[in-house]
Order: structure tokens, then C-alpha cells, then sequence
């Protein structure tokens, strides 16, 4: 029975179902009951297993098609009436064309299935921030998911009232053809449309489609921001706190860096984090005039593979209850998960996620496909199971105020640890400078060098130029703003090892950071690229690492990897000038340009100055050896 009597929901649901003529409509109410009931249909027909009850207690595993295990950017489409809205970042169609296409994909899809009807939250329900979305699915994976991940049912569709507004979603499954997929997005309609994939970024579509997609078109429109990005809190042994927000490329660590412990060091000196997201914050202007960040999810849809007790406790304990793993490996032994670097010894008994017996004789580290999970595998954890969640995750007035907006990439060379801008347009420059390393989280090559300015390239829902300009515009908004940083934990020495420690001791730069966020900062020494720290300003008290077989990281490292080559940055200016001229190049704001240029005249080097070992051009360098998880 419909639960609502909202005409738009009602037109929007009764559309849906004409054209994809399900068997049944059942309406999501978000009641225990109801959950529990999807629960068991969906282990009856195979679509979940149940896991270990006393040891994993309300937990299940899914695989989906082997076709079907990342988001497909070449697949999704921003469909703006006008083409030179969407940009020349994303795929573009006309908006009739797509529906035209999706509606001869979708029709009848639905028949001998059941439709239900997703009523859910972006936000706390009822807060200023929230934003209210109705998806439509024939799937129950995507249910249980978006039952985790976002707050569903009767609440939502009370907020939304007899006529208020929400996002449409119509999600189906139809044969999860690969070659029929697509993920389409309507900003002007406030319509997402996904068919042909049952996997999470595709079919959650709250997550990236709403909360990034189409809620970054809505935030330059309305004066806010939408943006990839964790947000973590850092208590001081004084009982201060500060919050920052941090944007990473998908699998490059967000999870991490937001649930981080820190070393024993700081935790006997009194320092504590918590975490109120680890993927997306909507960023707005306070009356105060400072940047106020909220989480708009309500779970962690983590990458699996790598996360154990000692990369990320926090993240594994929230996976302990009412948690679904998606491709994973499943321990037949005790009905458990079982993820690459979840533990060193190899379970004896597994189940690959493709469903076949895993032998573990034949795993190789280095070759991917060997792997018993996925290297995309990922949990989907409510973010109440967290140790470390924030008492300000949940509150109705659940902003937080930001001290500083970090930026980072996976980068083997040339960028340092840490590095500070001069300022709010240098630090949008810096953003938009990001480039990382490809990654598992989407289909297609892994590990290769490209720009994802602020990690937003598969995520900004309309021109990256006119994006640029939101956020240079968004700083003659803030009289407060926050310090913008650049970090990358991803530099690797010449045999490919990892130079800095990373996880837990990323404690320490964050620690310097916030340092330069306070009253009365502690020093820097000014670059060409920005303020880079003082090397014993960074605490390495008790910092233990190998970086491999018998070298420790000593001050030394830590000066390597805070040291600016001019000649290589020289470098990197003139490959960002070549990407601002390529597609974008109409649309870059003049800021950015005399920030690109003020790098340019910063990293000239004398001619004659012959160089030293230091700058000497790399040697191309064998691939990191630790995991790519981090
Ligand atoms: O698949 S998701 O888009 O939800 C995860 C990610 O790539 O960040
Ligand atoms: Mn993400």
C-alpha cells in the first residue's frame, strides 16, 4: 500500500511501474520487521548467505555477476539539455535520447519480479542539510544496502510531505548486460536512471549518482558544495577539537585516514580521533563565516581487501554486525569472510567470490587474479558500529566546522608528504592540480597516472570549469576559511617500497597540520609549491617502520619525501598547463591561471646550475609493493 499521498511520489512510482511492469509494489517502511523478512527471501533465493550468526551476527555475503564489480565511468552519463553543461570530463546524452534508450531498455524488465519503493534521507532526517530521495528497484541488495547506507522509510516520506521536493531513482536489474548498461543522470529533472548493473556505485543511488552527482549541480546552483571528501575529528590532549575534510581518489585510503588510530605516542598524550564519514561531505557557509561539513550517508561502503586489526581496527570492527560483504571470499569452515590481508595465514577452506573453491597453492601476491576476493570487494557497515563515530554524526544539528581541506593522491615521486597552500586559490589550484593513480573501485586499467582534480572526475555532475569556478567563488564567500593541504602517503623509493609509514602514523602530518590551523602556528619553510614543514616539526617519536628489509625510516626519509625538486615540478606545471589547455581550458578561472603561472616563474631553474644527484631525472621505478589499499 502506497504510504504517502505526496502526487509527485505517487506519479513518479505509478510511471515506473507502467513502464517496467513489476508483479508487485511493495513500499519500503524501514520497519525491523520488514528488513528482516527481505532478509530471508533473499537468502531463499540465493541472492545473500547467511554468515556465521554468533560470529558475525546479522551478517550476509553477495557476489554479483562477474561482469558487474565496479562503477563504469564510460557508462554514465551526465544528460543536460544543453551539451556544454555536462562538460568535457563527463560522457554526455540528450536527455530525450537517454530516456528514450533506457525506457526500450527498462520496459517489461520488471515483469514476474517485485518493484519496491525506497523512501530515504540524505542527512539526518528532518536536518537542515538533509535531502530526500526515492529510489525504485527490483532488487533487494539494494534494499538491504540503501537500508545501511542511507536512512529509509516512513520518516522520509513525512519530511517530504504533501508536496514537497525529492530525487527520483529508478533502478533496474534487467539482465545485468554490460553492453546495456547505464548510469544516467538528469540534473534539470532531478532524475537518476540506472539499468543492466546490481553492483554498489552503480545502483546505490544515493551514494555517488545523488549525493555527488546531481547534489554537486544542486550546490552550485544554491551556494554550497557536494564534495568527495572523509571528515574526521582530532580531539587535543587540552580537549580542543577540530575537524577536517579530506578528498582522496575511491581506494586511495579515505576509510583509513578517517578511523585512523594514533600511535600509542599521541594516545597516552591525550590526542583521539573520531570519524564522522569517510566518502562525501556537503560543505556549507556558516553564519559565522566558516566552512560547515556534514556526512550526508549513514554506513561505509569500504573496500575489504587489505583492511585488518592493525590497517584499519575500527573499520573491521564495524563490519562485526548487520553488515553485507559483497564479493568477498567465504571460510566454509565457519561460514566467515575472508579478504587478501585480512589475516597472514591463508584459511584452508574458501569459496572464491566468483562461487568456484579457492586454492590457496595457486595464490600469487602480484597477480590479481588469484585473488580470493575481489580486489573491489567491499563491506557495506552501518557507521553506528564504528568505535570511533562522532557523537556529532547523528545530531540533528550535525554540521561540524572546518579547520582545514586536505587534498591527496596516490603519486609515486615528485609530490611531498605535506604540503600547504598560500591560500584559498591556491589551495582550489592545488585541488585542481590533483592527479592519483587509477585504482579497482572502477572497471578498467589499474595503476595508471591521471587527473581526478579533487578526486571529484567521475563524481562532478556538470562542467570542470565551471566547478573550478564554484569553488573560487565559494572563497569570497567564507570570511573564515579553512587551510587547504596537499598529502601523499604514496611516495615509493627507487625499488618501489613505500617511503612513508602511512595508516596510523598519518597521525603525525595531520598533527602538523592542525598546528598550522591554530592561533599561533608553528613554523614552515616557503617553496615554490607552497609551505612545506620543517622536518623536526613532524613528531617521529616512536615511529617504528621498515621501509624494507633492514633500512628503518629515519630523518633522513622523512626530509626525502619533504623535499620540492623545482626541476620535476617545473615539469609537472607544464603537464597541468597542458591539461588546463586541453578540453577545459574555455572555462578555468583566471585565478587558477595566475596561480599556474606563479608556479611556472617559482620552479624556473637557472640553466647553468648543473644538477645535483638529487634532481636528476628518475629512473622508471618498479611498482609500489605494498598494498594498493592504502
Ligand atoms: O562504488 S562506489 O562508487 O560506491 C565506491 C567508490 O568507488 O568510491
Ligand atoms: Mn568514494
Amino acid at each position: 500500500m502506497a504510504l504517502t499521498k505526496n502526487k509527485k511520489v505517487l506519479d513518479f512510482v505509478q510511471e515506473s511501474a507502467d513502464l517496467a511492469q513489476p508483479d508487485k509494489i511493495v513500499w519500503i517502511d524501514g520497519s525491523a520487521d520488514q528488513i528482516k523478512a527481505l532478509k530471508e527471501e533473499a537468502v531463499k533465493s540465493g541472492e545473500l548467505i547467511k554468515l556465521n550468526e554468533h560470529l558475525l551476527p546479522d551478517c550476509y555475503l553477495h557476489r554479483t555477476k562477474v561482469n558487474d564489480v565496479a562503477r563504469v565511468e564510460d557508462r554514465t552519463f551526465i544528460c543536460t539539455k544543453n551539451k556544454e553543461d555536462a562538460g568535457p570530463i563527463n560522457y554526455w546524452m540528450d536527455p530525450r535520447e537517454a530516456k528514450e534508450l533506457a525506457n526500450e531498455i527498462a520496459r517489461g524488465s520488471m515483469k514476474g519480479r517485485t518493484m519496491y519503493v525506497i523512501p530515504y534521507s540524505m542527512g539526518v532526517v528532518g536536518s537542515d542539510f538533509a535531502k530526500y530521495g526515492i529510489e525504485v528497484t527490483d532488487s533487494i541488495y539494494v534494499v538491504l544496502n540503501m537500508n545501511i547506507m542511507t536512512r529509509v522509510g516512513k520518516s522520509v516520506l513525512n519530511k517530504i510531505g504533501k508536496d514537497g521536493d525529492f530525487i527520483k531513482g529508478f533502478h533496474a536489474k534487467c539482465n545485468v548486460d554490460a553492453e546495456k548498461r547505464y548510469i544516467m543522470h538528469f540534473p534539470e529533472d532531478n532524475l537518476i536512471i540506472s539499468v543492466n548493473s546490481a553492483y554498489g556505485g552503480n545502483v546505490l543511488l544515493g551514494k555517488k549518482c545523488f549525493a555527488l552527482r546531481i547534489a554537486s549541480w544542486l550546490g552550485k546552483n544554491e551556494g554550497w558544495m557536494a564534495e568527495h571528501m572523509l571528515i574526521l575529528g582530532v580531539t587535543f590532549p587540552d580537549g580542543e577539537k577540530k575537524y577536517v575534510a579530506a578528498a582522496f581518489p575511491s581506494a586511495c585510503g579515505k576509510t583509513n585516514l578517517a578511523m585512523l588510530i594514533p600511535p600509542k605516542h599521541y594516545t597516552d598524550l591525550g590526542y583521539k580521533i573520531e570519524t564522522i564519514g569517510d566518502d562525501i561531505a556537503w560543505i556549507r557557509v556558516g553564519e559565522d563565516g566558516r566552512l560547515w561539513a556534514v556526512n550526508p550517508e549513514n554506513g561505509f561502503f569500504g573496500v575489504a581487501p587489505g583492511t585488518n586489526e592493525h590497517s584499519n581496527y575500527n573499520a573491521l570492527q564495524s563490519t562485526k554486525r548487520g553488515t553485507i560483504f559483497t564479493n568477498v571470499a567465504l571460510n566454509t569452515d565457519d561460514m566467515t569472510v575472508w579478504w587478501e590481508g585480512l589475516t597472514k595465514e591463508l584459511p584452508e577452506h574458501v569459496i572464491d567470490w566468483t562461487g568456484k573453491p579457492w586454492n590457496p597453492a595457486k595464490f600469487d601476491k602480484k597477480d590479481k587474479s588469484t585473488c580470493a576476493a575481489h580486489p573491489n570487494s567491499r563491506f557495506t557497515a552501518p557507521a553506528g558500529n564504528c568505535p570511533c563515530i562522532s557523537d556529532k554524526f547523528n545530531s540533528e544539528k550535525d554540521a561540524v566546522p572546518l579547520s582545514a581541506i586536505i587534498f591527496g593522491g596516490r603519486r609515486a615521486s615528485t609530490t611531498p608528504l605535506v604540503y600547504e597552500a598560500r591560500d584559498w586559490n591556491h589551495g582550489v589550484f592545488i585541488g585542481s592540480a590533483m592527479s592519483s593513480e587509477t585504482t579497482a573501485a572502477a572497471a578498467g586499467a589499474v595503476g595508471v597516472l591521471r587527473h581526478d582534480p579533487m578526486a571529484m572526475k567521475p563524481f562532478a555532475g556538470y562542467h570542470m570549469g565551471d566547478y573550478f569556478a564554484h569553488w573560487v567563488d565559494m572563497g569570497t564567500k567564507i570570511k573564515n576559511p579553512p587551510k587547504i593541504f596537499n598529502v601523499n602517503w604514496f611516495r615509493t623509493d627507487k625499488d618501489g617500497n613505500f617511503m612513508w609509514p602511512g595508516f596510523g602514523d598519518n597521525m603525525r602530518v595531520l598533527e602538523w597540520i592542525l598546528k598550522r590551523c591554530s592561533d599561533t602556528p608553528v613554523d614552515a619553510e616557503e617553496t615554490a609549491i607552497g609551505y612545506v614543514p620543517k622536518a623536526e616539526d613532524i613528531d617521529l617519536t616512536d615511529l617504528d617502520y621498515e621501509i624494507c628489509a633492514g633500512k628503518k625510516f629515519g630523518v633522513d626519509d622523512l626530509t626525502a619525501i619533504l623535499t620540492v625538486d623545482k626541476e620535476k615540478w617545473a615539469k609537472e606545471a607544464e603537464e597541468l598547463e597542458g591539461y588546463y589547455n586541453g578540453t577545459i581550458k574555455d572555462r578555468i578561472p583566471q585565478e587558477l591561471w595566475d596561480c599556474l603561472a606563479t608556479l611556472k616563474a617559482n620552479c624556473k631553474v637557472e640553466k647553468k646550475t648543473p644538477a645535483t644527484a638529487a634532481e636528476a631525472p628518475a629512473k622508471p621505478k618498479p611498482a609500489a609493493k605494498k598494498t594498493d589499499k592504502e
